[in-house]
């Protein structure tokens, strides 16, 4: 009797601390990343694999990300940074130095793309997206002989029905192209020169905008943007009027990563994350589903034909030669930003 009695607490012990919140809570994992640049089915695919609840958060540029980290943000596991910012994250001791135990995966990097990283050895990063920067546009707009050129920007006739990235580092980098030079110049003249393109194309400009513009061109509000490759193939679909190119003057590259802060409150699962998103079905499905690039040698086989076929995804040599990759440009990074500022002010 004594015997069912204890084995009767003992059970409604158990049952009360299940249901008084007392059950193991699932670990989390906060990630912070560009917006529409993974596939959610993977993310739920990773939770449900690993018991764990993955928290998302997302930024528009490169810069706003770092600035809001600057300022304090903490609780962040994973985030998503180009080339050149990783370059700035670790002077300034963010990110942790990787174990490539964790990460076996590393292998099926291809090696073609991992100088774009700026970070080859993968010693804080691992690339994550390759993508180019391009005119996204109605071809109905632009008529059949439409011959792509960031100067588009400058025909008044489209005026309010254009956008531009609000990212310093492309917006500038688009006039720096236009006329001829570096995305990476440090030199005065030229980036004043660049300065002025800029002023004049943003008088025709609806906005600096890095995020919605896609779905004004969905929607007919804008008839030329400058996006990000994958940005627009996703909209597609959406309205076959849609068409996306490289302007011919050239664009920028950029490689994106991914990296574990050094604040990180899981960096175990951090590792298996970064491990699973590296395996060559999982990159093959993300592709298929962002239209960017993972430099994954073990994806290819897997992607469909329509992916495969894509310039702005698989770029052939004659595109990569037209993009040139974004470089950290340590203190004169500051000649960016001043121009930036006087391009936002100017009226
Ligand atoms: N929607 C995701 C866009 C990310 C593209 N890469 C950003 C490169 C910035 N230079």
């Amino acid at each position: 009797m004594q015997k069912t009695k204890t084995l009767l607490i003992t059970s409604i012990l158990i049952l009360t601390s299940l249901f008084s919140g007392c059950a193991p809570e699932k670990k989390e994992l906060y990630i912070y990343n560009w917006s529409d640049y993974i596939n959610e089915s993977l993310v739920k695919r990773f939770e449900d694999e690993n018991n764990c609840k993955i928290i998302l958060d997302y930024f528009d540029s490169n810069e706003t990300m770092y600035a809001k980290l600057k300022a304090g943000a903490a609780g962040y596991d994973i985030v998503f940074p180009s080339g050149y910012m990783v370059n700035v994250m670790e002077k300034e001791g963010l990110l942790l130095k990787l174990d490539h135990t964790k990460i076996p995966n590393l292998k099926n990097l291809d090696e073609k793309y991992t100088p774009f990283s700026l970070d080859e050895n993968q010693e804080v990063s691992v690339p994550y997206m390759i993508s180019n920067t391009g005119i996204g546009y109605l071809k109905s707009k632009a008529g059949d002989n439409f011959e792509p050129s960031w100067n588009i920007f400058a025909n008044s006739k489209h005026r309010g029905r254009m956008t531009m990235l609000n990212d310093m580092r492309e917006a500038i980098g688009a006039a720096l192209k236009y006329l001829g030079y570096s995305i990476n110049t440090t030199n005065i003249m030229e980036l004043e020169s660049a300065k002025k393109v800029l002023i004049g194309w943003k008088h025709n400009l609806a906005k600096f905008e890095a995020d919605q513009y896609k779905n004004g061109l969905v929607s007919q509000e804008f008839y030329f943007s400058q996006g990000y490759s994958g940005d627009i193939y996703q909209v597609m679909s959406e309205n076959k009027d849609i068409g996306y190119a490289i302007p011919k003057e050239g664009t920028t590259l950029a490689s994106d990563n991914m990296v574990i802060l050094k604040t990180a409150k899981n960096t175990e699962l951090a590792y298996k994350f970064i491990n699973f998103m590296l395996d060559g079905k999982v990159a093959a499905e993300n592709i298929e589903y962002i239209y960017y690039l993972a430099p994954n040698k073990e994806a290819y086989q897997y992607l469909s034909d329509e992916i495969k076929g894509n310039p702005a995804i698989l770029m052939p040599d004659e595109i990569l030669k037209k993009c040139e990759a974004m470089s950290d440009l340590g203190e004169k990074n500051e000649l960016y930003s001043k121009i930036w500022d006087e391009v936002k002010a100017a009226k």
